[in-house]
Formats: C-alpha cells, sequence, structure tokens
C-alpha cells in the first residue's frame, strides 16, 4: 500500500534542486551564492554545512532566507530541526542516521515538510511509508560531495518512481553532461550541489540545468 502523495503543491511541481553547501562556499558567499541560484532558477534551496556549529549555521540560513523568500523559494535546513523550527523555514531534510520523519515533523510543526536520504529501492519505499514529503534518491554516481557512499547507478530510477508517488530527486553527481542520461533513465527531478558551486557563472548554469527538466 502506497501513502498518500505528498500535500504540497510547491513540491508537486518542483523540478530543480539547489543546495547552498559549505563545503563548496565561505561563509561570505552565502548571500550572493542564494540570489544566483535563485535567479537562475531553482524550484527549492537548502543549507547545508556539515562542519560549521549551530549558531553559525543559524547565522547563515536567516541570512539566506529573506533572499529566498522574495524569490519565492522554499528553504530547506539539513538535519538541523531546532534550527529549522527557530528561523521559520518551509522545509527540513533528515539523512538515514537522523530523526525519523515523524519526530521531525513533530518538532518543525505542520505546514513544513520534511525530506528524508534514501539511497535504495528499499529504502525509497520506508521513507514514503514513514511518510516524508520527498526523497532524495542517489548518489547516483560517485561524488566528492558525500564521498563515504556507494554509487546506486541509474538502475533503480524507473523502478523508484512506479513505486512510490512522492516526489523523487535524484541526487549525487549530476550535472549538465551527466543530465540527459539521468533523464532516459525515468528521473523528473534533480538535486545539483557542486556543479552550481563551481560553476564560473553559478546562474547561467542554473538556467541551463532548468532549460532541460520536463
Ligand atoms: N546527498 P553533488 S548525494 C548531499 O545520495 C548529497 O543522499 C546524497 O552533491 C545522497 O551534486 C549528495 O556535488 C551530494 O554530487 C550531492
Amino acid at each position: 500500500m502506497s501513502s498518500p502523495a505528498s500535500s504540497f503543491p510547491r513540491l508537486q511541481s518542483a523540478r530543480l534542486y539547489g543546495i547552498v553547501d559549505l563545503g563548496y562556499c565561505t561563509p561570505a558567499q552565502v548571500e550572493a551564492m542564494t540570489a544566483a541560484l535563485c535567479e537562475g532558477g531553482v524550484d527549492l534551496l537548502q543549507l547545508r554545512a556539515k562542519k560549521l556549529t549551530l549558531p553559525e549555521i543559524e547565522k547563515l540560513a536567516r541570512r539566506m532566507h529573506p533572499i529566498t523568500r522574495d524569490h519565492g523559494v522554499p528553504l530547506i535546513i539539513n538535519d538541523h530541526l531546532e534550527i529549522a523550527a527557530s528561523i521559520g523555514s518551509e522545509g527540513v531534510h533528515v539523512g538515514q542516521d537522523d530523526e525519523a520523519v515523524a519526530r521531525a515533523r513533530a518538532a518543525v510543526g505542520p505546514g513544513v515538510f520534511v525530506g528524508k536520504s534514501t539511497h535504495s529501492l528499499a529504502q525509497a519505499v520506508a521513507a514514503q511509508a514513514e511518510a516524508a514529503d520527498y526523497i532524495g534518491f542517489g548518489p547516483l554516481y560517485a561524488t566528492g560531495t558525500k564521498p563515504d557512499y556507494v554509487p546506486i547507478g541509474l538502475q533503480d530510477i524507473t523502478e523508484v518512481h512506479q513505486k512510490v508517488q512522492l516526489p523523487i530527486f535524484c541526487i549525487g553527481g549530476v550535472n549538465a553532461e551527466r543530465l540527459p542520461e539521468i533523464l532516459t533513465a525515468g528521473a523528473r527531478r534533480v538535486v545539483v550541489v557542486s556543479a552550481f558551486l563551481l560553476a564560473p557563472d553559478v546562474q547561467a548554469y542554473v538556467r541551463q540545468i532548468k532549460s532541460s527538466l520536463p
């Protein structure tokens, strides 16, 4: 039995998910990066800062939020439910080793969407049973952004879309060169991190990827 699909229309229509990852930019660059990603056309934007302290991350989130809000882009906080709750972000994202979806939802309250990372078909189906609002599915390719994970390849993309009715964002090594084969494999939504943040012209690169999505 499938759980009902996400009730957030903005997730249903979202195709391109960007992440401001502090592994690729400095805190001083966060506003400019946020603006470039939003202006290029990301539909969702996450803040991910694995090496900063909670107060540092909260400060960055508070600096990003007015920019994302001005562009109508939901801001999603990676891992830190308390920061999501305190700044009033539109979403929170949890990994397999983080809080269960129900606990995350209880912490952030209704109206805030909860996404979950999944790394196999079984985890994707389990996240749907847990009533996540969307899932990340990957890493499709080996990626320096999440170096300890074994890539899952493209072969399960069609099947995950048959089994899981939530918005599915394919992630891990996504870039403009690989996008055609990822879409041919059945993906409809993608997350792009390093390819965006390291692009010489971030806004133009985002626009290029966005224009290739369904
Ligand atoms: N999560 P890039 S892969 C943050 O599979 C993240 O859950 C993944 O970065 C997952 O676009 C990943 O630079 C890294 O490869 C994505």
